[in-house]
């Protein structure tokens, strides 16, 4: 650099730390950014200034970080995910800079009230549910605990659909969440990465050793948008960058010479579709194309971008392993690793071996399902097409890995076969996540039920031959955006017992245990709550019209919809209830009140899914309207659950619904998010619910249904879901009712299909889990009729469950897989 101007070395920004300087700011921001005076903007050009004047305020700290990090070398994570579910970005950057008070009183002093401003934010949608959210809440923890790290994802133009009802059927609407602009992104187009796709490859003599290059056919601009993630009271600033497909310019020039204006513009949608939408499908994912282009296009971006611009130019490969691990968060990146050999091999010349040892040391893979449908495969045929050197290198790898699978087990023909990267049926494909297991340092799942099934099961034989390769780090949830911001009657609360630290150091809840036994503390955590349920019940009255009735237990389940998440379990229990009042067996009046709430959105394709959400809607409609019930029992089901809504109803929970089948759901995370709210949990022993409860303790989590091993036990001996029927009168009436159309309009026929499943192919269990799960149902009911016991056990969950931090689960990443120290 030449001559240096002083500014230049200085801070970009002075921060607007007093009230006045962020008046200022903010009305400077409507007049040049909006072009707008405050008495002519609209909500949107206010909460826009807004948004500015908090990102300004994090920008000069960002610029630093970004240059440290560069500058440090230090070993740091690039967390590769196809999905970031983030929910609003306003009040967590205000949170963790401090702005929250400063920035209330500016809104005041221009006569504006800040929540309304709250409100304009279209939430970033761009995940399907827990794997996204996850990634959120890791990406939170990290700069809040200053690891080096960056989060490489996909910019998706429409994220998860915007679900509505009609006639209570699912139906879905595009997420334009980008129509007004999205204040908390920067575009760098002149940082594009150019991503090629198809052609063929070709052999050539590099002195005298034959090497393969890759003759792409097509290809297309990644262009990053970077997004600003502060650390919660630190003063750092990562970075989430984001990759949109755009045209490349000398491809449309190309065209656009040749005279042929329309092929043209077919080329640029072509391009720009690659990153148009996500796809909503959260488990049995279809070998779509386009699918796979996404998660090719974002890898190779990232991979590119990560090696041009944290590293030297001169860069000795061999020290990768010490500067940067790829956490593969499932296997939607894990085209990523054959895409790193052929950059090692090919782009930079390295010996096959060495490019391998070094990738097996830079790559690890988190696991996020047991079910094996949800096993992502792409079939060789499609993969070929469009990455045809990609596969070849695939093919190497698995000649070499099946080659010391020999030598270790001898020709083993059958379980050469399971452990093949490459499956034969029913189509010739690749099993990602075998590929990911092999390539990476340590292969972990995400509670200790899951990561225990990974070894034993779903990937028994890699286990054996690698061992100490696997290992587990359940899933933790970010207290700052779940707590803090999510439930600020709660923190205030907490603070006020424990202090300040609890936010970034959740262990500290242990304190609340003492505070259980008092009955002053009690009431106010009892009077937070109720609150809570008010705020709740003005969000739905607004939002879509709900009265929530008073007094009553707020029983909740929200999660995708997905028959092993057993949603049908929990309205099978409120059909048993209903049926038991209009059938006379109970009075009403005998009954606890309680209000149902599901939140959940079916992928549009699963038929079944689909089928129950209308079915709760059904049920919802007649329950509610019918006189009998005498108002004691509500089913409410919000459209389009999302993490805004989920940042209303969880606070206001008292009760958890964690019913999956054991073994089925990998760990949850909704239900952590819940206990650190004061809802009690009933549950099933599976995913981490095992490790709330064992927390929590028995006298304060309601367990029902079979284990795993009782579960393998009972399809072993071959499962008769009519047996259950016949037997159990209190469930051949709920059964019945439903299939009378009696929530249908007595048309027997629209639920049919859901009867029929449950008696014949009930794959998920929900019959031989009925009755357990009926009379833990009444150990509830039991246990609410005191309710000062059930603020005890409330205020003991939150106590009790500070080991759910996501900080806690990146510090076990750092221990277990990263080994990259914060640098403070
Ligand atoms: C794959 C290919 C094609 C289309 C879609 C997909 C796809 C997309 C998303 C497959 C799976 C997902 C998401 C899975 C997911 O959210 N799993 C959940 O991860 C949570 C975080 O670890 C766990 O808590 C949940 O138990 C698990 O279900």
């Amino acid at each position: 650099m030449g001559a240096t101007h002083p500014l230049a070395l200085a801070p970009v920004t002075s921060p607007p730390s007093t009230v006045d300087g962020f008046v200022k700011e903010f009305l400077q921001n409507l007049n040049f950014e909006r072009g707008v005076t405050l008495t002519s903007s609209s909500p949107n050009d206010r909460y826009m200034a807004l948004a500015h004047t908090v990102r300004d305020y994090l920008q000069a700290r960002w610029l630093e970080d970004q240059r440290r990090q560069r500058e440090m070398q230090a070993k740091g994570v690039c967390y590769l995910s196809a999905e970031y579910l983030l929910g609003r970005q306003l009040d967590n950057n205000l949170l963790a800079t401090r702005l929250t008070d400063i920035a209330t009183e500016a809104m005041a002093a221009c006569g504006i009230d800040i929540d309304d401003l709250r409100q304009q934010e279209v939430e970033p949608g761009l995940g399907n549910g827990g794997l996204g959210r996850l990634a959120a809440c890791f990406i939170d923890s990290l700069a809040t605990m200053s690891v080096p790290s960056i989060g490489y994802g996909i910019r998706y133009e429409y994220g998860i659909f915007r679900q509505t009802f009609v006639d209570g059927q699912q139906v879905e609407q595009p997420d334009a969440w980008l129509a007004l602009g999205s204040p908390w992104e920067f575009p760098h187009p002149e940082a594009a990465q150019e991503i090629s796709f198809g052609g063929h490859t070709e052999k050539y003599d590099d002195d005298g050793v034959e090497r393969s290059r890759w003759v792409p056919g097509w290809n297309v601009q990644a262009v990053p948008y970077n997004y600003m993630v502060p650390g919660y009271h630190n003063g750092r600033v990562n970075t989430l960058r984001l990759w949109r497909a755009v045209a490349t310019s000398a491809f449309d020039l190309r065209i656009f010479n040749s005279g042929d204006y329309e092929e043209a513009v077919r080329a640029q949608t072509f391009a720009e579709n690659i990153s148009k939408v996500l796809y909503p499908e959260d488990s049995t994912p279809q070998g779509k194309e386009l699918r796979l282009q996404q998660q090719y296009f974002f890898v190779a971006a990232s991979i590119a971008d990560f090696l041009q611009h944290q590293l030297a130019e001169d860069y000795d490969y061999e020290k990768l392993p010490d500067r940067v691990i790829f956490q593969l968060n499932d296997t939607h990146p894990v085209i990523a690793v054959p895409e790193f050999m052929r950059v090692l091999v090919d782009e930079r010349g390295l010996e096959w071996d060495t490019a391998w040892a070094i990738t097996q040391k830079c790559f690890a893979y988190t696991c996020h399902t047991l079910l094996p449908e949800a096993l992502e495969v792409w079939s060789v045929d499609l993969l070929g097409r469009l990455l045809p050197r990609h596969l070849e290198i695939i093919y190497r790898i698995n000649d070499d890995f099946l080659e010391e699978v020999r030598e270790r087990f001898g020709d083993d023909e059958m379980r050469i076969r399971d452990m093949s990267i490459i499956s034969e049926h029913p189509d010739r494909s690749v099993r990602m996540a075998y590929l990911a297991t092999v390539a990476g340092a340590k292969v972990n799942g995400v509670a200790e039920l899951h990561s225990q099934l990974l070894r034993d099961k779903v990937l028994h034989d890699f286990d054996e031959f690698y061992p100490g390769k696997f290992t587990n780090v359940t899933n933790g949830v970010t207290p700052r955006r779940f707590v803090r911001l999510a439930n600020p009657r709660l923190a205030d609360l907490i603070t006020d017992a424990l202090g300040a630290g609890w936010t970034v150091d959740l262990e500290r809840l242990r304190g609340l245990e003492a505070f259980a036994e008092d009955p002053e503390f009690r009431a106010r955590f009892a009077e937070v709550k109720a609150a809570n349920k008010r705020t709740l019940s003005e969000v739905l009255l607004s939002r879509d019209g709900f009265t929530v009735s008073d007094g009553h237990m707020l029983d909740v389940m929200v999660k995708r919809l997905h028959e092993y998440k057993r949603q049908m379990l929990k309205l099978l229990h409120i059909v048993t209830t209903y049926e038991s009042i209009v059938s006379g067996k109970v009075a009403a009046a005998d009954v606890v009140p309680r209000t149902f709430i599901f939140g959940a959105k079916a992928a549009p394709g699963y038929v079944m899914a689909k089928r129950i959400i209308h079915l709760i809607n059904a049920v919802g409609s007649v329950v509610n309207s019918d006189p009998r019930v005498e108002g004691r029992l509500q089913v409410l089901f919000p459209p389009n659950y999302n993490v805004t809504l989920a940042e209303r109803v969880i606070p206001a929970a008292d009760l958890s619904e964690q019913i999956s089948l054991a073994g089925k759901e990998a760990s949850g995370t909704g239900n952590m998010k819940f206990a650190l709210n004061g809802a009690l949990t009933i549950g099933t022993d599976d995913g981490a619910n095992v490790e709330i409860r064992e927390l929590v303790g028995d006298d304060d989590f309601f367990l029902f249904g079979m284990s795993e091993p009782e579960v393998e036990a009972l399809w072993a001996q071959g499962y008769k879901p009519a047996d259950f029927y016949q037997k159990d009168p209190q469930l051949r009436a709920a059964i019945d009712l439903i299939a009378s159309g009696a929530f249908s309009g007595g048309d027997r026929s629209v639920f049919e299909p859901i009867v029929s499943n449950l008696l014949y192919d009930d794959r998920f269990m929900v019959l031989a889990d009925y009755a357990s799960y009926i009379a833990a149902q009444a150990r509830v009911d039991a246990a609410y009729a005191d309710q000062d016991a059930w603020t005890r056990s409330a205020i003991l969950n939150v106590a009790r469950t500070g080991f759910f931090s996501s900080d806690r689960s990146i510090r076990d990443y750092i221990d277990r897989i990263w080994h990259t120290p914060p640098v403070l």
